[in-house]
């Protein structure tokens, strides 16, 4: 099949996904009428041999992985077991963010995020640094209160230097300002209104790229954010405003590598556009950058209770999303946001109406693979090899 077949049948199945999602959501709680679940059955997840994922991934240049919290890597040996066979890269999920890392101005906390980035050394697997710069306070320490207009700029140069010094030439990249356009916030950059912003003007992006370059000149420095990924009017906002960043920057000489997007998807979005996706991509591209899909993971929230139906459109949007991006040679890594159902911020975060576990990893709450597992192999066999 040549790349326009592939592409039409793409586009067929997901306009077909689209309405099964559509009568899926206003069934929720029922049961699916015979017609819309034979249309389930249509679609074929399967993945030919045994191999991981990171080896798929390897056979076409890229690399997979994910992301993971210390305390059950440490605490739970099926995970670790199947962490090690599957993924090729490790991320600290909380160990580096400033909550974590620095309880107090002037105390700096490595032990956890390096027991990570031991286990992702004994275990050949690259790490990856997440994330250097973040306005969200869930993600912040209480004594953050004292940053004002007077410090930010050394409390934040500070950071970066011990940080990003403490892993230099241990580490594969880094998310060194994330989540910093919000295109609501209504400022002509798109620029978020962050205390970093107040602080230290617009120039703080590459005050911190500049830091981080020079307290590591081998990591690949990385934008990170999310809510790119529809075709929505706030996605085109975000997308066009992403890109002007990216230029500007890049205009300026500031050392950025790459683009990581988070890619928080859900089954239940219909308003997916390929070509829109992958003229951005390329545009990313056009500009030296590489791309990193970097949180990966798709949100179950408004699908059926059936398990096989919600494993099923879990599954197709893996395989829809990723087949669009990996035609891309630009996008050099996939990082799921965990690997296992057992673990995700979105059981706290975005859980179901009715409570039950969310379902949108590549292996289920036993460590096992699942549908979404399959996609994603699926999605590796078949990417052109960059
Ligand atoms: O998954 C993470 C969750 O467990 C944390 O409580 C939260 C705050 O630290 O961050 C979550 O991860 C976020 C990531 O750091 C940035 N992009 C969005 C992710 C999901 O909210």
């Amino acid at each position: 099949m040549n790349k326009k077949h592939l592409f039409n049948r793409r586009q067929t199945l997901l306009l077909g996904l689209g309405s099964i999602v559509s009568m899926s959501t206003l069934a929720l709680g029922s049961t699916l009428k015979p017609q819309q679940a034979s249309n389930h059955q249509k679609r074929n997840f399967a993945a030919s041999g045994n191999l991981p994922l990171a080896r798929r991934a390897a056979a076409k240049g890229l690399i997979y992985g994910a992301a993971v919290r210390k305390y059950a890597l440490s605490s739970d040996a099926q995970l670790a077991a199947r962490f090690t066979r599957e993924c090729a890269m490790l991320v600290p999920e909380w160990e580096l963010k400033w909550n974590f890392l620095r309880p107090k101005p002037n105390t700096f906390n490595f032990a956890p995020a390096d027991w990570l980035a031991a286990f992702a050394q004994t275990h050949r697997m690259l790490f990856r640094g997440h994330t250097l710069v973040w306005h969200e306070p869930h993600a912040l320490p209480e004594w953050f209160s004292i940053v004002n207009s007077q410090n930010a700029r050394q409390i934040l140069l500070e950071h970066i230097a011990t940080v990003v010094g403490h892993y230099a030439g241990k580490i594969h990249s880094w998310d060194v300002v994330n989540e910093a356009i919000s295109v609501k916030d209504g400022r002509s950059d798109g620029l978020r209104e962050t205390p970093w912003l107040k602080f230290l003007g617009s120039d703080y992006i590459e005050l911190a790229f500049r830091a981080a370059a020079k307290a590591d000149p081998k990591a690949l420095l990385v934008y990170n954010d999310y809510g790119l990924d529809y075709d929505t009017p706030e996605a085109d906002a975000k997308r066009t405003a992403v890109l002007k960043l990216l230029k500007r920057l890049k205009s300026r000489g500031t050392p950025i590598h790459a683009l990581g997007i988070q890619a928080h998807l859900s089954a239940s979005e219909t308003r997916f556009n390929p070509q829109k996706l992958q003229k951005f991509l390329s545009d990313v591209a056009s500009l030296g950058l590489k791309i990193l899909i970097s949180e990966l993971d798709v949100k179950d929230k408004e699908l059926p209770v059936n398990i096989n139906i919600r494993d099923r459109l879990v599954a197709a949007t893996y395989e829809d999303y990723l087949s669009v991006v990996l035609d891309e040679p630009a996008v050099t890594a996939v990082i799921t946001w965990g690997l296992s159902d057992r673990y995700t911020w979105i059981s706290e975060f975005e859980a179901r109406p009715d409570s039950l576990p969310v379902r949108p990893l590549p292996l289920d709450a036993d460590i096992n693979r699942k549908l979404a597992w399959n996609a994603i192999a699926r999605a590796f066999d078949q990417a052109p090899k960059r």
